[in-house]
């Protein structure tokens, strides 16, 4: 019986095994749409995420591990926010926390300004700029 099953999960592995190259495949044709998929990782404990008349945070994903700090530097022209929090979008999904996490609000920043939060909670954190949610200035950071 313990055989059996083991040849039976090895089998399946295989089938796994098999099937990974088509997901590559798949996202080697998605690179071509230029959506900036890939989450961008921090380094030495920071990671700068600029804010410009785009629209866009950039990186629009970040990947930042417990205790990094996170820095926004302001660089367009109209003033832009990085919020995170109940209450803080007009659709929930764009501002949301893990459970336990602080909520931040940097408030309007003029170009050239910049808003600095340390992230000491795990988990997935969806983001917004409050003026222009409506476009579509809304980020993701993954804190591991
Ligand atoms: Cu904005």
């Amino acid at each position: 019986m313990m055989k059996n099953y083991r040849v039976a999960a090895g089998a399946t592995l295989i089938v796994l095994a098999a099937c990974a190259p088509e997901p590559d495949g798949s996202a080697g044709g998605d690179t071509s749409n230029q959506g900036t998929v890939a989450p961008v990782e921090s380094s030495e404990g920071m990671l700068v995420i600029r804010m410009s008349d785009d629209m866009a945070f950039g990186p629009e994903h970040a990947l930042i591990n417990v205790g990094d700090t996170v820095v926004w530097i302001q660089e367009g022209a109209l003033p832009h926010t990085t919020s995170d929090g109940p209450g803080k979008a007009a659709v929930p999904e764009h501002a949301l926390l893990p459970e336990g996490a602080e909520p931040w609000d940097s408030g309007l920043l003029d170009p050239g300004q910049r808003f600095s939060v340390v992230f000491d909670t795990p988990g997935e954190y969806t983001y917004l700029c409050t003026i222009h949610e409506a476009a579509g200035m809304v980020g993701r950071i993954t804190v591991r």
